[in-house]
């Protein structure tokens, strides 16, 4: 081993250094471009005694087994041993399951030959596992084996699906040495297996391009969170609307339509700030179109939603209808904007216009093209951007591997394509429209959350998705990816009353709380089931905007919104495991039903004194509890000393939300209370308002800690508990 340039090279040739502090990245020196990683690389020298170079707490011997200690206790290392898998088939045997419908990962057959770069590591037995973003099944991965490829499957997804739209190549061994996130960057096809084929390793392979890894040491999963987006970027606040509610359907077909849907939410006392235009507005599916008969009048529509409080929400595919005449076709032809065949013509497939082209968004001339086109969209009042089809999806079946994209081919370009699409989104959307972007994406990789929020793409509506879409959500939120949501209500087959309204107590506590419904399915508006359901529905929207000061402040501080309990209480061995519950922030935990004819569950307190939320009634934690769960109720706890901010009164949208108050749980606890002009970026050089809360017993001492924005110096303050 030898030291160049802050770099350690092993004897056989890896390269290990600190290039963000706290990260150790490993590489075999030939990953030219990164899509994932954004921190400004600067290598930290380390401290070299024999075959140990050290970093503060962070100590890693590159000859034996690139074993990585954290304060002197060996956290992560180089499986000593060979793979030892499992089941092998025959090309005959393969055949015959494949042809009578199996479900086989191919990927996993120890004959498989995609795989050409492997990393095994040593997996302790108390180990849990966390991260890969958008995957199914519950929240510790352990014993699951995955594959990242972003995948657009419509078909109700279950425990066993190896892939879904995003491929966030980052996950998190936590073990009693302490947590490691490893982050793989490489874009090309992986797979991971953390403990299915053997349990006591995890490896994970890919199918070409370098080697290039990052080990992210910490005493527990909220530490290592926080250096892995210093290493890919954080997660931007958004517009404060954007934190309302948002309906949506496939499609609204007329403005009309549009228009009547928001005046009977109205009517009817259902806050809303946001309706999305799925891809019927569109003339011919043509993108950056509207159409002229049903949409004569884009920025009339856009205004009379202004009125109401309403943002529009488009969406925009990737896919260009191959129509010569059609201005985006034409530009894109002309500039060379679009991904080529080998033979250099250009690649076509087909989408909802039918043939279509797809942009080269490895381009940054493309990137800045798309950009601009955005111009015509915010130019008519469209206040953000639903990113859909972005896997790369296409009618006649996966791009070819050879599809040419000026960084790389298809193989290599697929799982970041959604990345990149999200990142000409959020610039152009920046410049045309100058406001914080909002940008929705599908597909995405590691490090997209600094572009884009996220949904989960087509579930159904089965109470099995209501589990998964909270699982989920925490997950990608481990994953680096706060701004998330799952179609409320479910998004493929019928909903019914009674999961919507259990669907809708979860909406209440996501980041992203948008229901939305596809074609030829039950209609799911609030306002299109019996009363009693409409009812029921509404606590849930009076919830989440009562609750939404308290949010926003969350959105602020750059940890997910939706959080597992491991995140706050990571020393406690039930709360590892713990999927059928959340916390939102620091301070409430969440327990939604998510079974249907429930009206009572058990919840899972931590040790300390917690409060019903609702009553005020006090128990001691460090055990379950039977939560009152009546149908309209969606069960939360606060923690002694809480402080929730909240709205004054039943706002019905963002705007509104004019008073703010304390709810005070007594006890001993601290909560920063943010303000700014919740629109803008302002908030980045220092228009802010922040009021620190302190709560010692009974009383609540406030103070200002920033001032760059005009507000209360203090707050009125409810107390929840006798
Ligand atoms: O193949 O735009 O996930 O939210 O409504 C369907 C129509 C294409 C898939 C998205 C869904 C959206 C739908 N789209």
């Amino acid at each position: 081993m030898e030291i160049i340039a802050n770099e350690a090279v092993t004897a056989a040739g890896l390269r290990v250094s600190m290039p963000v502090p706290g990260v150790v990245r490993v590489t075999d020196g030939n990953h030219k471009k990164s899509f994932m990683v954004s921190a400004c690389i600067r290598k930290t020298a380390p401290r070299r005694e024999g075959e140990r170079l050290s970093w503060g707490r962070i100590a890693v011997e590159p000859e034996n087994g690139m074993a990585l200690y954290w304060d002197g206790t060996l956290l992560c290392a180089d499986y000593p041993g060979q793979r030892r898998p499992q089941t092998s088939l025959s090309p005959e045997e393969l055949k015959q399951l494949l042809a009578e419908g199996h479900d086989i990962p191919e990927d996993f057959l120890p004959n498989s030959k995609l795989w050409s770069l492997e990393v095994c590591k040593a997996l302790a037995p108390e180990a849990v596992v966390y991260g890969l973003g958008d995957k199914t099944g519950f929240l510790n991965k352990r014993h699951y084996a995955y594959v990242n490829w972003n995948t657009d499957d419509p078909t109700p997804h279950c425990d066993n699906y190896k892939s879904l739209y995003k491929s966030i190549n980052f996950f998190m061994v936590y073990s009693d040495a302490g947590c490691v996130g490893i982050l793989a960057d490489n874009s090309y096809r992986t797979r991971f297996d953390f403990g299915k084929e053997q349990d006591d390793y995890y490896f994970w392979s890919h199918a070409g391009g370098a080697l290039d890894y990052y080990m992210i040491p910490g005493d527990n999963p909220k530490e290592v969170l926080k250096r892995y987006l210093a290493l890919t970027g954080q997660n931007n606040l958004q517009q404060k609307w954007v934190y309302g509610y948002h309906q949506s359907r496939w499609s609204y077909y007329t403005d009309g339509e549009i228009l009547q849907m928001v005046d009977t939410m109205r009517e009817n006392r259902l806050p809303m700030d946001t309706v999305h235009m799925d891809i019927d507005y569109m003339e011919g599916f043509r993108v950056f179109t509207f159409n002229q008969k049903r949409f004569p009048d884009p920025k009339g529509m856009t205004q009379k939603l202004a009125e109401r409080n309403v943002k529009p929400v488009t969406i925009i595919d990737p896919g260009v209808k191959i129509d010569p005449g059609y201005f985006v076709y034409d530009e894109g032809m002309e500039q060379g904007q679009f991904a080529k065949n080998p033979d250099g013509t250009v690649y076509e497939g087909a989408v909802w216009p039918g043939p279509a082209v797809f942009p080269d968004f490895t381009q940054n001339k493309t990137r800045l093209w798309w950009g601009e086109k955005l111009r015509g969209m915010t130019g008519v009042g469209i206040r953000g951007i639903w990113n859909d089809m972005n896997e790369p999806s296409n009618f006649t079946g996966p791009l070819p591997e050879n599809v040419q994209f000026a960084a790389g081919d298809h193989e290599q370009i697929h799982n970041v394509y959604g990345h990149l699409m999200a990142q000409a989104t959020y610039d152009g959307l920046l410049k045309a429209d100058g406001r914080r972007p909002f940008v929705l994406t599908r597909a995405c990789c590691a490090g997209s959350q600094k572009y884009c929020s996220g949904w989960t793409g087509d579930n159904h509506s089965l109470w099995a998705h209501l589990q998964l879409s909270l699982t989920q959500m925490m997950n990608l939120g481990l994953s680096g990816m706060y701004m998330v949501g799952s179609d409320v209500g479910g998004f493929g087959s019928d909903t019914t009353p009674e999961l919507l309204i259990r669907w809708m107590q979860l909406g209440a506590i996501s980041p992203f709380f948008r229901n939305h419904y596809a074609k030829g399915t039950r209609r799911q508006e609030l306002f299109a089931f019996d009363r009693a359901t409409m009812d029921a529905c509404r606590v849930s929207l009076d919830l989440r905007y009562h609750l939404l000061p308290y949010i926003y402040d969350l959105a602020h501080e750059d940890m997910p919104i939706l959080r597992p309990m491991v995140l706050e209480y990571p020393e406690d061995p039930v709360c590892r495991e713990l999927t059928d519950q959340c916390m939102l922030g620091p301070s409430l935990i969440a327990a939604p039903v998510m079974t249907p004819g429930v009206t009572a569950r058990a919840v899972y307190l931590p040790k300390g004194v917690w409060y019903d939320y609702y009553t005020g009634k006090r128990y001691s934690g460090g055990r379950y509890v039977l939560a009152d769960a009546p149908l309209e109720r969606l069960p939360l706890f606060a923690r002694a000393g809480a402080v929730i901010p909240v709205s004054v009164g039943k706002p019905q949208s963002v705007e509104e939300i004019t008073e703010v108050l304390l709810e005070v749980f007594p006890g001993r606890g601290t909560h920063v209370h943010y303000m700014d002009d919740g629109e803008t970026l302002a908030y980045r050089s220092g228009a802010v308002r922040k009021l620190r809360i302190r709560v010692q017993g009974r009383t609540v001492g406030q103070q200002v800690i920033a001032d760059g924005y005009p507000g209360p110096d203090s707050l009125a303050v409810r107390w929840m508990a006798p």
